[in-house]
């Protein structure tokens, strides 16, 4: 087990290993961090994100706010997955009836992103994958959220490299275009939404086919195609704060992180806002948590290496209105 001190919050939690798309949960008083584990390869960058090429998690927690953090070491290796050829991207996890759920997007022996569950004893791992993904799940970046009732639910989505596009018509299709405003009538066309289901009481399985939810603009029509610095591309987290649940994303290509707001845990999400500017690097990818009474807000950026998927998780402060508007940041504000 490795310690690293991190005492400033714009530093990288860890540097001895590329981290990215940190999804952050707080089981048993302590921050535990779920990231991506980013390889030193030479892959050229492409549309398709063939360049994240990841095998592998590691756990990483932190005991407190900017105490040392540890790498928990590996919590479960594409080695493992009976189902998966490669490409484990962003994960997530939960805490339900005594058992920690891991959950990873990885492509199948086909090339098709799917959602794979393992489930431990520890929230640090290591986590045994069940046999198959489960069941009717496609795309990338499953986020997990229990609510306080109880339930649980699954919010997941990437366009373009993600090959949401090509489940538009409920089956897979290798073809499909990605969704790209053309400069023609057809960018007035509402913009791909997240999908949603909520899970069973198992957590290994879906309770309902998955549901595409819109995100509304403004004047509660759905974000368009050419919306790009608003609409939903990957990275869906789902946050409560004050009753209303909080649905955070990344705008891809456009580099924003933003929120919509709902009064219930699947939608109708109307946007509010911008959380984060571009960081350095193509992509960020977030979660929030409540930890000691204030609010966190996890990501990463490719500032160090310069290299697009070799990247480092970190984490700010979030500043929240009295309104429940949460603050734009800068990530590079004071630097
Ligand atoms: O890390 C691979 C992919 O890049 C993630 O799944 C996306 O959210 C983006 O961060």
């Amino acid at each position: 087990m490795e310690k690293l001190k991190n005492s400033r919050q714009k530093t990288p939690l860890v540097t001895h290993i590329f981290t990215a798309d940190p999804s952050a949960h707080v089981f048993d008083g302590k921050i535990y961090i779920y990231p991506s584990h980013d390889l030193d390869l030479d892959v050229p960058d492409d549309e398709n994100g063939e360049q994240y090429q990841m095998k592998d998690y590691h756990v990483l927690s932190m005991d407190d706010i900017g105490a040392p953090v540890t790498d928990c070491g590996c919590a479960l290796h594409v080695d493992d997955v009976p189902w998966a050829k490669g490409q484990m991207w962003a994960p997530d996890a939960a805490y339900k009836n005594g058992r920690y759920y891991f959950y990873f997007p990885a492509k199948d022996k086909d090339g098709i992103f799917r959602i794979g569950a393992a489930t431990g004893d520890n929230p640090e791992g290591p986590f045994k994958a069940e046999p198959d993904y489960i069941p009717g799940t496609f795309s990338i970046d499953p986020a997990i959220f229990v609510d306080c009732d109880g339930r649980a639910y699954i919010y997941l989505g990437g366009i373009w490299g993600g090959q949401l596009e090509k489940w538009r018509t409920g089956v897979f299709d290798p073809n499909a275009p990605h969704q790209n405003p053309k400069g023609d009538s057809l960018d007035n066309d509402p913009a791909i939404g997240v999908y949603i289901s909520e899970l069973n009481d198992d957590m290994l399985t879906l309770k309902e086919p998955l549901r595409e939810v819109k995100i509304l603009g403004e004047d509660n029509k759905p974000l368009t195609v050419a919306d790009t610095d608003k609409r939903f591309f990957e990275a869906p987290w789902m946050h409560k704060y004050n009753n209303k649940y909080y649905l955070s994303y990344s705008t891809g290509e456009t580099h924003y992180l933003c929120y919509a707001e709902s009064e219930s845990p699947t939608g109708p999400f109307k946007y509010k806002g911008r959380i984060l500017e571009p960081v350095k690097g193509w992509t960020t990818h977030q979660s929030i948590i409540e930890f000691k009474n204030k609010w966190y807000l996890f990501y990463h950026d490719a500032a160090i290496s310069g290299i697009s998927h070799q990247r480092n998780v970190m984490f700010r402060e979030l500043e929240i209105g009295e309104d429940g508007t949460i603050k734009t940041i800068n990530p590079y504000d004071g630097d």
